[in-house]
């Protein structure tokens, strides 16, 4: 037996029995049909109606992230839910500020092109008008109790798959999203007060759709362009 090499961080393994029902194949069958329909509903939306969501809704959608499986358990990702109207009209300033420079002169001439069937411009007026801003924060290290530096592993990785899991929650759950980037986004870490060893990764806005809200007509690439099987 190997004693006296343990990772940093990890205590040694205790396992459990893992908890998995199995199900007929027609009923997995059957479950895929439903996501798949509405998986196929969800749409980037970027017009908000001002209709408040509970709390806990997005505690529950947030709970159901932190699932996600990432490097080494580390959970390298932190999650700030904005309802405050003075913070969030803050993060809307500093971002449509970003994204001027971006759409005025930052944004190479091919960018531009392949934006504008989405017609977005500088203006961020949903940053105000949804009742959450969800700020994800990728923790690329972290301190242990003896206040050591701990390396995270495949930390966009990790935050990517939770953050889609959370946008497939809000769906789910009836709510809709958009996930903005204004770029460069340090200006969250000082709106929010969060740590340098945290960088913005995405912000999530949540909320109900405008009733007159719209979405570019758009296509998804077929099963037989985006997969292959051998
Ligand atoms: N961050 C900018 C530009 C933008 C970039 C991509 I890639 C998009 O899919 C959409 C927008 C903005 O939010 O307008």
């Amino acid at each position: 037996m190997r004693t006296g090499v343990r990772c940093r961080g990890m205590s040694a393994s205790e396992t459990i029995s893992l908890n998995h029902t199995q199900v007929p194949i027609e009923t997995t069958r059957k479950r895929l049909q439903d996501l798949l329909q509405q998986a196929r509903q969800r749409r980037s939306v970027r017009d908000f109606s001002d209709q408040p969501v509970p709390r806990d809704v997005i505690e529950s959608c947030l709970s159901i992230a932190s699932t996600a499986p990432n490097g080494a358990n580390q959970q390298p990702w932190h999650f700030v839910a904005v309802h405050d109207s003075a913070i969030k009209s803050s993060i809307r300033e500093a971002a449509e500020e970003e994204e001027r420079t971006f759409y005025e002169s930052r944004a190479p001439e091919e960018w531009l092109q392949a934006l504008a069937p989405l017609g977005t411009d500088a203006k961020k007026s949903f940053l105000e008008t949804a009742p959450w801003l969800i700020a994800i924060f990728a923790e690329s290290y972290s301190f242990d109790g003896e206040g050591e530096k701990r390396t995270h592993y495949y930390v966009r990785e990790s935050l990517g798959i939770a953050t889609g899991m959370l946008i497939q929650s809000l769906h789910l759950a009836g709510l809709v999203s958009l996930t903005h980037t204004p770029s460069p986004m340090r200006f969250l870490n000082e709106i929010l007060q969060r740590p340098s060893q945290e960088k913005p990764f995405l912000l999530l806005v949540v909320g109900y759709p405008a009733e007159d809200a719209r979405v570019p007509k758009i296509t998804k690439k077929s099963l037989e362009e985006i997969s292959t099987f051998y």
